[in-house]
């Protein structure tokens, strides 16, 4: 009987009162309320209360903008309720201190939340996390960090799921000492006081994930492991080493993912080993030297992986060897690059370059000598006997000055199958005409 005169009531009032006033799709909240949801405990503005007495694994869900620093030592999921006024509740820390701190053996997913004004003299600001945090469309901005540290700091496991971001912070974008996923549209953007990611643990971006817009030390400083899967990117970053600088760490670059736009190039590897598989790519990067790559290391190609359509101020249009060692397999290719001077593909500086199967060096150009590789101080090349070195064109300015349209060994080895006719159709000038595959001065 209370029931039904209760239902009765609940459809009768909304007709009441809708039919006097246009109602809103929801209330408007812009202070902070906070309700456990799986206990259906009461509303209340202390949102740390709310958490504080929740059970291990209980939905606490939030309206509005909460301000102070939370502590979440439970496991716990928080999810932010969209209001007419706030669509993506806030979390404020209000320029003191960090928004959110997750503790060791925790774990906690954090869905349709901002943020924001944390401000503290060490990392994490934004988020510090020992614990297993999942990030839902949750967007950390505009938090305060000194250059060296980072918004979002994570010593245990992290993953940023949908369209979760971090960015415009000032200071790093995320310091990871753990193991951080980036999955799905997930990215992190216009950190403009440092880098996007300084990575010292396991980072694996998948899906369409992406680290852009860093202006000064470039996206990923990595000196771990990195692993880049589906169409993640990295692009659009001004660094001195570029869009990834790796310092004696692993990067794997698989499936389509790209390095792309970056000015310093798109990765300068220190020591460290690059691996491209799948259809991976550097593509359209800029830099003094190395234009796709600065390569100190080892780089190897896999599969259908290229480096294309990078420019070299000076030398080395796709990539530059300063002693490392480059290696080509299965089909794939340099292809596409330009610079300013030596090696339109390759600048081979006491490094070594190893051709197999049927990988290409093709329609490279040089504005002086080697448009395909120019070797110089010892370096090295080998050529398998399918792999082909071709269309690739030496003084592309045709003034003159420049030879060596597919190989230009000016000190070093050139071995293989260079006199099979595999380093051909190469050219010195742009018509074309002039066939100019070869030149040994001390090779
Ligand atoms: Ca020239």
């Amino acid at each position: 009987m209370m029931r039904s005169a209760w239902v009765g009531l609940l459809v009768l009032v909304p007709l009441v009162i809708g039919a006097v006033l246009p109602m809103p799709a929801y209330a408007v909240v812009s202070a902070c309320e906070a309700r456990n949801r799986t206990q259906g405990g009461p509303t209340g503005a202390d949102l740390q209360a709310v958490i504080d007495a929740a059970n291990a694994g209980d939905v606490v869900a939030v309206r509005g903008r909460c301000v102070g620093n939370f502590v979440v030592s439970q496991d716990a999921i928080l999810v932010g309720e969209p209001t007419a006024s706030q669509a993506t509740p806030i979390l404020d820390a209000d320029g003191s201190g960090e928004v959110l701190r997750v503790d060791s053996g925790v774990t906690v997913s954090v869905t349709n939340f901002t943020i924001t004004g944390g401000d503290t003299n060490d990392a994490g600001s934004g988020i510090d996390s020992a614990g297993a945090l999942t990030l839902v469309d949750t967007i950390v901005r505009y938090n305060r960090t000194p250059a060296l540290h980072a918004a979002v700091y994570n010593t245990g496991t992290m993953s940023m799921d949908g369209a979760s971001s971090v960015r415009r912070n000032r200071g790093g974008g995320i310091l990871n000492e753990g193991t951080l996923a980036l999955n799905d549209t997930a990215s992190v953007t216009r950190n403009p006081g440092n880098f996007g990611i300084k990575n010292f643990g396991a980072l694996t971006m998948n899906d369409s994930s992406s680290v852009r817009r860093h202006p000064f030390d470039g996206g990923i400083e990595n000196w771990d492991t990195l692993t880049m899967n589906g169409s993640s990117s990295v692009r659009g970053n001004d660094g001195s080493l570029g869009g990834i600088s790796n310092v004696r760490g692993d990067v794997v670059l698989n499936a389509s993912s790209w390095i792309s736009g970056n000015t310093g190039g798109g990765i300068g590897n220190l020591f460290g080993t690059v691996t491209m598989n799948g259809s991976s790519s550097l593509r359209g990067n800029r830099a003094w030297q190395g234009g796709g790559m600065y390569n100190s290391g080892t780089l190897t190609m896999n599969d259908a992986s290229s480096v294309t359509g990078n420019v070299a101020r000076r030398t080395g249009g796709g990539v530059y060897l300063n002693g490392g060692t480059l290696i080509l397999n299965a089909t794939a290719v340099i292809t596409g690059n330009a610079s300013g001077r030596g090696g339109g593909g390759v600048t081979d500086k006491n490094g070594s370059v190893m051709m197999n199967d049927s990988s290409q060096i093709a329609d490279n150009t040089a504005l002086t000598n080697g448009g395909g590789v120019a070797i110089r101080t010892f370096g090295s090349m080998t050529v398998s006997a399918s792999a082909t070195v071709t269309n690739n064109r030496a003084d592309f300015d045709d003034d003159g000055g420049g030879t060596g349209g597919g190989v230009y060994c000016r000190k070093g080895t050139l071995a293989g199958a260079v006199a099979d006719g595999n380093v051909n159709d190469n050219f010195r000038g742009q018509e074309g005409s002039r066939e100019n595959n070869i030149i040994r001065v001390e090779c």
